[in-house]
C-alpha cells in the first residue's frame, strides 16, 4: 500500500484537486484517494484536521491528518517531483522544464477573469455563458501559450512538452471548462484539448465525476 493518500474534493467541481490526481494517476504515482466532498457534514467534521489550509488539494505521507501534509497544488506536483524524480512530473530537460513550471506557476497565479466565469462542471453544458472580452483575453493568451510550447518543446508526443507533465495537469481542468460552456477552439489548440481530455487518466476521473449528484451552489452561476 502506498504512503501517499491525496485529499480531494467533488470530481464534478474541484479543478485544484484535479490536477494533483491527475499528474499521480497518468504518472503512476501509486497513493489512496481521500474525497471529502464540499457542503457535506464529513467537510464540516474533518476539513480542519485533513486539510491545514481547510482547502483541498492536500497530499499527506502517512496517515491523512497525522502524517506530514504538503498543500496547495503546485508545492504538491513539487513535492510529489522529489519523491517520484523518475516519474516525469516534470520534464527532464532542464528549459522544458523551466517553461513547465512557468506555465503552470503562471496559470496558477491568474486567469481569475477565466476561472470565475467558467467555473469547472464536468457534467452540466452552459454553452455561451461566461464569456467577456477579459475571459476571451485569458483564452487567446493561454492557446497562445500553448501554441508556442508545442513547437518549441512538443515534437515527442501530443502533450506540451511530448509526454503528459504537470504541465499538462495543470491545463486539462481549462479544456474541460472549454466544453461546458461551449468554447470552440481550433487547429493547435483543438488537438491539444483532445489529448488532454482523452488521456486515460482524465478518462477515469470523468466518468467518476458523471456518477456524482450533489449541487454545489458556489460552483453553479448558471443554474
Ligand atoms: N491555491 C490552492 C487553491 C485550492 C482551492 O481553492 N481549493 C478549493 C477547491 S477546488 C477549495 O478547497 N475550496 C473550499 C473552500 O473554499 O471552502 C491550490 O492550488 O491548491
Amino acid at each position: 500500500m502506498s504512503d501517499l493518500t491525496l485529499v480531494i474534493a467533488n470530481k464534478n467541481y474541484s479543478s485544484w484537486s484535479l490536477r494533483p490526481w491527475l499528474a499521480m494517476t497518468e504518472l503512476g504515482i501509486p497513493f489512496s484517494e481521500r474525497m471529502v466532498k464540499f457542503d457535506s457534514e464529513d467537510w464540516a467534521r474533518n476539513i480542519g484536521t485533513l486539510s491545514p489550509t481547510r482547502l483541498v488539494p492536500v497530499l499527506w505521507e502517512g496517515e491523512p491528518g497525522a502524517g506530514f501534509a504538503t498543500f496547495d497544488s503546485i508545492a504538491i506536483l513539487e513535492r510529489l517531483h522529489e519523491l517520484h524524480p523518475e516519474a516525469g512530473i516534470w520534464p527532464a530537460d532542464p528549459r522544458a522544464r523551466a517553461r513547465a513550471r512557468s506555465l503552470a506557476a503562471d496559470f496558477h497565479a491568474g486567469y481569475s477573469a477565466l476561472r470565475n466565469a467558467m467555473p469547472m462542471n464536468i457534467r452540466s453544458r452552459h454553452p455561451g455563458k461566461g464569456m467577456n472580452p477579459d475571459v476571451q483575453r485569458d483564452i487567446d493568451r493561454l492557446c497562445a501559450h500553448w501554441s508556442r510550447t508545442r513547437s518549441e518543446f512538443g515534437a515527442g508526443g501530443a502533450f506540451l512538452f511530448g509526454g503528459f507533465s504537470a504541465a499538462d495537469a495543470f491545463f486539462t481542468p481549462v479544456v474541460s471548462r472549454f466544453v461546458t460552456y461551449g468554447v470552440a477552439l481550433d487547429g493547435e489548440a483543438k488537438a491539444y484539448q483532445e489529448a488532454l481530455l482523452n488521456a486515460s487518466a482524465m478518462q477515469a476521473w470523468t466518468e467518476e465525476a458523471l456518477k456524482e449528484t450533489e449541487f454545489v451552489p458556489m460552483d453553479e452561476p448558471y443554474a
